[in-house]
């Protein structure tokens, strides 16, 4: 590192001091606290994004959001060359720069990494980092912080791409790598015109069922994703989206509203009601990178019936499964390696679910909570499909067998009949091009639910249908140190601290069909319980026993 650039960073670094007394990790999607703790972390993270930029010479991207977080928190995460999540083999550095006390130990510490990777700092090299900011107040000042640590690294630009939802970016950095248009304008028509293609591609027979409602009413959560699915709506002349919750009117982001609340607390979100009675409505997260739907009963009381990201996973996998049969059955994978869909979830999902996606003959993964877990399985298979239960998921395609759909697709003479395979590929084609390839994103999502209820003329009843969950609850602990849980196979199992495991497990052994699992958050200062049984009640007692069971061997009082 030459002098220029060491003065660069001490002096810029100085007006960054780390919040005393304080321990940020990257955690399951990013570091994420309090915003008024973390200018010098965004700062920090600025710095790691551009040299990310030097190491693999593309562009990167750098989100400020906490997305289900409440309004107060904020958080900042870093989309990789395409368009993924960070690799998990920088997290480590992430977390020694953005705790390094003083800009003299961070120096040293980019010193020792910068000659570890071989990364090249001679200011010839150029690194470009994106930047993008849901709507939370403190949004502002921290992309100002982020732009700063960015520039701390010579040669380096921060291109500021304003609010939007954590998906968005993530399909931007991604676009930009491969070279092709990255604006939001490019983004909604990708969606919009893939959107309308599947939509042309639905047989008439199938079509003439129509659906019970030809509008969807969606939350939300008082974010970004209302503002932009109404932005997208706009390009969509036959599909109806109504938007509820979108922040215009005041209403705070994620105050009971949003996703994570819906599918948690199983109860409707501000703004609707008993008047929404068998509509079909979904809720987006704060940053737009999650969705369920959800059904408000007739005799509704508040409470409503769930259709998470299992059930979307199950449809998005009925869909898939019969395309490629067709393929199959017409089209002849002859000259492809025989294609590999295969589905992924985590502890979470509903046992439910499992079972009916193994009766349908799917190989189901499972992994830790956290999608970067989940989306390096999918990526193994030709198509992969990944869902965590709170609706953060997508289908990724792999590279050679897109190669091998447009292949395909581009044999189809215009003005000739086009065989049921030939449509399959034309369809799977679309799909791969609607929804985000990037990472889970509820605009694309929820676009590739509505056409393929139209395709299957189901209304979202018919839908919910597809199995019965099993009964579950989930709670937070609040405790004194949540690192001091450990678990294994793929969260199942408490490892750490001694005997817990074993207490759930007399716990869980008193319930018919009971489940029950305990985990850290990696975005909330809590531990999290998920319990399943024949009941509801039941699932309710097993998951407050256990709640009990965390307080007693790790809780506040024993601090
Ligand atoms: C993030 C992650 C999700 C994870 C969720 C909750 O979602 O991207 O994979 O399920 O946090 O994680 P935890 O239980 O560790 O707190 P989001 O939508 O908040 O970015």
């Amino acid at each position: 590192m030459n002098d220029e650039q060491q003065y660069l960073l001490l002096n810029a670094s100085s007006r960054f001091s780390p919040p005393q007394g304080v321990k940020l990790s990257y955690g399951t999607a990013g570091f994420r606290a309090d915003a008024s703790l973390l200018p010098s972390t965004v700062y920090r993270v600025g710095i790691l994004a551009a040299l990310r930029s030097l190491k693999t010479g593309s562009v990167i991207g750098l989100m400020i959001t906490a997305s289900h977080n409440k309004v107060s928190d904020n958080g900042v995460k870093i989309a990789d060359p395409n368009g993924g999540m960070l690799s998990q083999h920088w997290e480590p550095f992430a977390d020694a720069l953005v705790n390094a006390p003083s800009p003299q130990h961070l120096l040293l510490l980019i010193n020792e990494f910068v000659a570890k990777e071989g990364i090249l700092m001679d200011g010839v090299c150029q690194a470009e980092v994106l930047l993008g900011r849901d709507t939370r107040p403190s949004g502002d000042a921290l992309v100002d912080a982020a732009r700063q640590g960015v520039t701390s690294i010579v040669g380096a630009v921060a291109t500021d791409m304003g609010i939007l939802t954590t998906p968005q970016l993530h399909w931007m950095v991604r676009a930009r790598n491969k070279g092709i248009q990255a604006s939001e304008q490019d983004y909604f028509e990708q969606l919009s015109s893939s959107f309308r293609c599947l939509e042309d591609l639905i047989p008439a027979e199938k079509s003439k069922f129509g659906r019970m409602n030809d509008k969807v009413v969606v939350d939300g959560s008082n974010g970004v994703g209302g503002l932009k699915l109404k932005d997208l709506g706009r390009l969509l002349n036959s599909l109806v989206i109504e938007v509820r919750n979108s922040g215009e009117d005041g209403g705070v982001l994620n105050d009971e509203v949003g996703a994570d609340y819906v599918q948690k607390e199983k109860v409707v979100p501000h703004c609707f009601g008993s008047k929404d009675a068998g509509i079909r409505c979904a809720s987006l997260d704060g940053d737009a990178d999650r969705f369920v739907y959800f059904i408000v009963p007739s005799e509704s009381n508040g409470r409503i019936d769930l259709v998470d990201g299992d059930k979307i996973l199950s449809l998005f996998a009925l869909f898939i499964r019969e395309q490629m049969s067709f393929l199959n059955e017409n089209e002849g994978i002859k000259d492809c390696h025989q294609a590999r869909l295969g589905v992924v979830q985590t502890a979470y999902a509903n046992g439910a679910s499992t079972n009916y996606l193994r009766q349908l003959g799917l190989e189901v993964n499972f992994t830790p909570t956290g999608v970067k877990y989940l989306h390096e399985k999918a990526a193994e298979f030709d198509i992969g499909i990944y869902f965590e239960a709170n609706g953060h998921g997508t289908v990724l395609f792999s590279e050679s067998f897109i190669r091998w759909l447009e292949a395909r697709t581009k044999e189809i003479s215009s003005g000739s009949k086009v065989s049921e395979g030939g449509k399959a590929a034309l369809r799977l084609l679309a799909v791969s091009k609607l929804i985000n390839q990037a990472v889970g994103d509820a605009l694309s999502g929820l676009l590739l639910v509505e056409v393929i209820l139209q395709y299957m003329g189901w209304s979202i009843h018919r839908w919910n249908e597809l199995y019965h969950d099993l009964p579950s609850r989930q709670l937070k602990v609040k405790v004194a140190d949540r690192n001091a849980v450990h678990t294994a196979n793929a969260e199942t199992v408490a490892v750490s601290p001694p005997g817990l495991q074993e207490a759930i497990n007399a716990e869980t052994g008193k319930y018919h069909q009971g489940r029950c699992f305990v985990r850290p958050s990696g975005t909330e200062d809590v531990v999290r319980v998920y319990a399943e049984a024949s009941t509801q009640e039941a699932a309710d007692t097993l998951a407050n026993s256990v709640a009990k069971l965390v307080d007693q061997f790790l809780g506040l009082s024993s601090s």
